[in-house]
């Protein structure tokens, strides 16, 4: 694919990390490329493709960086749009990444303490920047399309996991055997890759239709009863361990076949959706689930209107703030 830049094209981007995963923000868009964030996505998707992986993808970024495009609004009270995107393509949202682009927009002070409507491909979402330095993401609203769902993984044998949405669709593996420990990040991604093969070559998919491109490992710390275990979450009379000790333990693997150093905000409101199923969490109540490297996000929710709609809380910092340039007589340029 030929990319659409004929000179040198310097793009301002500003990079963070949320809980350790890592945005890229285009601050101020792409050239010559507006429109709602759906138009735009199908946008990404096709001729601006070869772009945006080279905007996140090696010698200018990495495999597991997440892009994030910014918009203008072209919904009414929205403060703005987003897309994001990874070293494969779209995704449909990211709580990493929102939490990501508020905590840099706020940084630059083009937005300020409070609440933001921000539009994405799959639907509005409301960030909250706190005067603290925390952001909450009101995400899209969650749900469980199937539960139990066996699947053989070759050389492993049977896993079960639930098929659920949170923005992007998971299928959520307890009965994997695997530490979800850093050491064995390796070993948990190739694990991953075999199960996302498996779920590919059962036909599973979410109950629109979309493949299932995030597959997430937990451990709870929490039973069904509410008994502690494992991490330690709640003191015997099922109060919060002031330690702060989480609910659960996660290894999310993503669509480019990278992982999530975060706890995955679309993971952990896909989680939430299961919970809820399960009678296991109370509106308003709080669960906290950890990433692989020991990051959190509070998750809470609200029911509206039937809908489980989640909210997560975590931080983001600036790590970067410059412009990357797009030569087009860069040969590897034409790699992607
Ligand atoms: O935080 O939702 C998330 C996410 C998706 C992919 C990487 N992070």
């Amino acid at each position: 694919m030929t990319l659409p830049i004929h000179d040198a094209l310097r793009l301002r981007c500003v990079d963070s990390h949320t809980e350790g995963e890592p945005t890229r923000t285009l601050v101020d868009g792409l050239p010559g490329l507006d429109g709602t964030p759906c138009s735009v996505r199908a946008e990404l998707d096709g001729r601006w493709g070869s772009l945006v992986r080279a905007i996140v993808n090696e010698p200018r970024g990495s495999a597991w960086l997440v892009g994030a495009v910014v918009l203008p609004p072209s919904a009414p009270g929205a403060s703005f749009g987003v897309v994001f995107f990874n070293n494969v393509g779209t995704i449909g949202m990211c709580g990493h990444g929102t939490i990501g682009v508020v905590r840099t927009l706020s940084a630059l002070g083009r937005i300020s303490v409070g609440e933001h409507l921000i539009e994405t491909p799959v639907g509005p979402v409301v960030a909250t920047m706190h005067d603290d330095g925390r952001v909450s993401v009101r995400n899209v609203p969650s749900r469980v399309a199937r539960r139990h769902v066996a699947v053989e993984v070759p050389g492993h044998g049977i896993v079960h996991g639930d098929i659920a949405w949170g923005g992007n669709w998971f299928f959520i593996c307890h009965d994997h055997g695997q530490a979800i420990v850093a050491d064995q990040v390796e070993a948990l991604t190739r694990f991953c890759r075999r199960v996302r093969a498996a779920c590919d070559a059962a036909g599973l998919c979410g109950d629109d239709g979309s493949p299932i491109d995030h597959i997430e490992l937990s451990v709870d710390a929490r039973t069904a009863r509410g008994e502690s275990h494992a991490c330690g979450a709640r003191t015997a009379r099922g109060e919060r361990d002031p330690q702060g000790a989480c609910d659960a333990r996660t290894f999310v693997l993503c669509p480019g076949g990278e992982w999530d150093r975060s706890p995955c905000g679309t993971g952990t409101s896909a989680r939430v959706a299961c919970l809820v199923a399960d009678g296991r969490l109370a509106p308003g109540s709080s669960w906290v689930q950890e990433s692989v490297l020991g990051t959190r996000f509070v998750a809470t929710y609200e029911m509206v209107d039937g809908e489980i709609v989640p909210t997560i809380t975590g931080s983001a910092h600036v790590t970067f703030d410059g412009w990357i340039v797009l030569d087009p007589a860069d040969p590897m340029l034409a790699r992607e």
